[in-house]
């Protein structure tokens, strides 16, 4: 019996007064990561010069979700409808990406972490979908975020199609105003909602590293069974015994 994968998640940033201030993720991805037998452990971007140890202390890496990626990632200005970004955030999570990459690590990014994967594989963003893209479905949910509001349709030569049975659609909550607007060459997308927009994609050369748009934690926490056989394959890729070689044939690289 080995011990519990520890699954590193980065965190964001929230104020609520001077008091309380401070790393921040939602409880959803503990509950999800310790629902799939994983030990959760928070990485925060203050801990920036520490980021090696940190995730050396990991199994694999989630990309939690939060505010936009700073545009100047992928060479743009922002644009009036543009949300808080935080750049130092973003800097600490690519440098967490480059690190998971170089040690052979699985990488699931959530919401935000899918955005900030593709943009450190040389992508870009929609920064607000209502604006820049024309007759896009609701992808900011009124409802509680345990719910799943919009299909999206799974391509069946994926990982993913493989994981869900095959089968060709399915239901998932949505609470994001950019989405991808060029995927990285690296990328493979899998799934798209109704309106086009892409709603998960594989890396080309490992099923290990898997971006959704959709907050698959929150639906695991309100009992959805699909979602918490997402994390379970997660986890059962970062449990790996230590011995076992790398595979070869990986050509991951990403941008600075
Ligand atoms: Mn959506």
């Amino acid at each position: 019996m080995g011990k519990k994968p520890i699954i590193g998640i980065t965190t964001g940033y929230v104020k609520k007064n001077d008091f309380v201030q401070g790393p921040y993720v939602h409880e959803d991805y503990l509950e999800a990561v310790t629902r799939a037998d994983a030990v959760p452990v928070l990485l925060p971007y203050q801990a920036e010069g520490a980021a090696e140890q940190l995730l050396g202390l990991c199994d694999g890496l989630i990309l939690s979700g939060g505010s936009d990626v700073d545009p100047r990632f992928y060479d743009e200005d922002p644009l009036p409808q543009i949300d808080w970004f935080n750049t130092e955030r973003d800097q600490f999570e690519m440098k967490l990406l480059r690190l998971a990459l170089a040690a052979d690590k699985p990488i699931l990014g959530i919401c935000r972490g899918f955005q900030l994967m593709n943009v450190a594989f040389g992508g870009s963003l929609i920064q607000d979908l209502q604006t820049q893209r024309e007759q896009a479905i609701q992808h900011v949910q009124r409802v509680p975020r345990v719910k799943a509001t919009h299909s999206v349709r799974l391509l069946p030569d994926s990982g993913l199609s493989r994981l869900f049975d095959r089968r060709e659609s399915f239901f998932v909550n949505s609470l994001h105003h950019q989405a991808i607007k060029t995927l990285a060459a690296e990328l493979k997308a899998v799934a798209f909602a109704g309106d086009g927009v892409i709603e998960a994609a594989e890396h080309r050369n490992s099923e290990r590293i898997l971006g959704v748009q959709w907050h698959p934690e929150s639906m695991t926490a309100g009992g959805d069974p699909l979602m918490l056989r997402l994390f379970r394959q997660f986890v059962r890729q970062c449990d790996r015994p230590v011995n076992e070689p790398v595979p070869s044939g990986s050509d991951q690289s990403i941008t600075e």
